[in-house]
């Protein structure tokens, strides 16, 4: 007999660190949320779940384009602490992780769906805004990538 509740699956988010560009990058973008009212307000890497029998890298340009209507080069992908099948992720909330992935926008103008403001910070100004708390630690391992 099985039980579901004994084995946890977990849901990928995909997440992208959008950058200026993606071999010397400098400027690191920042959205803010406007749902749900728990997460509005706070400060994230754009992206979402990945939906069944898609990539990460799909969902990553999928979440991307609804989200901001925006086309993106996927660079490297930002090493976290939870280890995937053939990546590594960040830690969410109970059953759900993050892999991230650094992200340069190639076309198009932004328009902001799921957030209210974007802004691209300098390493001296990344902690001006109140990220989630559960992107912070990505931000910390970003920090020391920018120049
Ligand atoms: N989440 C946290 N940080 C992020 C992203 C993209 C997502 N940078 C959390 C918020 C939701 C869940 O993951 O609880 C799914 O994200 P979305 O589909 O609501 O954007
Ligand atoms: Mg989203």
């Amino acid at each position: 007999m099985t039980d579901a509740a004994a084995q946890p699956i977990t849901r990928l988010v995909v997440g992208a660190a959008i950058v200026d560009d993606l071999t010397h990058p400098t400027v690191l973008l920042a959205a803010r949320r406007t749902a749900p009212s728990a997460l509005a307000g706070g400060w994230e890497f754009p992206g979402g779940k990945v939906e069944h029998d898609e990539s990460l890298e799909a969902a990553l340009h999928r979440e991307l384009a609804e989200e901001l209507d925006v086309t993106v080069e996927l660079g490297a992908q930002v090493t976290g602490p939870v280890a995937l099948d053939d990546a590594t992720g960040w830690p969410l909330k109970p059953g759900f992780v993050m892999q991230v992935r650094f992200a340069r926008i190639t076309t198009g103008t932004m328009r902001l769906v799921d957030h209210d403001q974007v802004r691209w910070l300098t390493p001296a100004q990344l902690y001006d805004v109140p990220w989630l708390p559960a992107d912070l630690p990505i931000v910390d391992a970003i920090r020391a990538l920018l120049h």
